[in-house]
């Protein structure tokens, strides 16, 4: 078992329109991640639950206002020689208000299912994304290599019910 201490919470919002099969990413101009696609997301700020910081950060980064946020799974990722693991809480949204707008953080692009670039995401995101997208809900925990690119071990299953958060004791790997 990895020897990892602590959680760190994390929000990840991908909105869609359903009805072109398309879904909303953002280039990631700064920060952890950067020059990635990827949703919209990030920490929690002192005293706010899961849910509000995703609504928060969406805004922040798309200028957009979600009128709805579906959880859809949780990913628990670790990193070689680091004990505090990121528990990415992911949601869709599908109703919203506004227009997606570049902002200092984030490049917001559509794209169909069929042509969502994961060779410039998150190596882990093709695994999971392409499950939640045909309507399940997932778990999944991958264990990366100092490199953030490499994935040494995963366990990705899919589960009944939404996830509520990332029991450390449960973990697998
Ligand atoms: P903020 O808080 O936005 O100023 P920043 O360093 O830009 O800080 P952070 O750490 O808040 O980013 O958020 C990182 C974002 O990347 C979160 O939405 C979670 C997401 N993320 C982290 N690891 C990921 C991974 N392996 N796969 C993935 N998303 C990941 O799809």
């Amino acid at each position: 078992m990895l020897p990892i201490k602590s959680k760190k919470p994390l929000t990840l919002v991908f909105p869609l329109d359903k009805s072109k099969n398309k879904i909303l990413l953002g280039f990631k101009k700064r920060g952890f991640g950067m020059n990635k696609f990827n949703g919209f997301g990030g920490k929690l700020e002192a005293g706010e639950t899961v849910l509000q910081a995703a609504h928060r950060e969406l805004t922040e980064e798309s200028m957009i206002k979600a009128q709805d946020m579906k959880k859809i799974g949780i990913n628990f990722f670790t990193f070689e020689d680091d004990p505090v693991g990121l528990e990415v809480h992911v949601y869709f949204v599908t109703d919203y208000l506004g227009t997606p707008t570049e902002t200092e953080e984030m490049r917001p692009e559509w794209f169909d299912y069929d042509t969502i670039p994961y060779p410039k995401m998150w190596t882990d995101d093709k695994q999971w994304l392409p499950i939640a997208l045909e309507g399940n809900y997932f778990l999944g925990e991958f264990h990366f290599a100092k490199d953030q690119t490499t994935i040494l071990s995963q366990n990705l299953s899919v589960v009944t019910d939404p996830p509520i958060e990332f029991n450390l004791d449960q973990r697998t790997l």
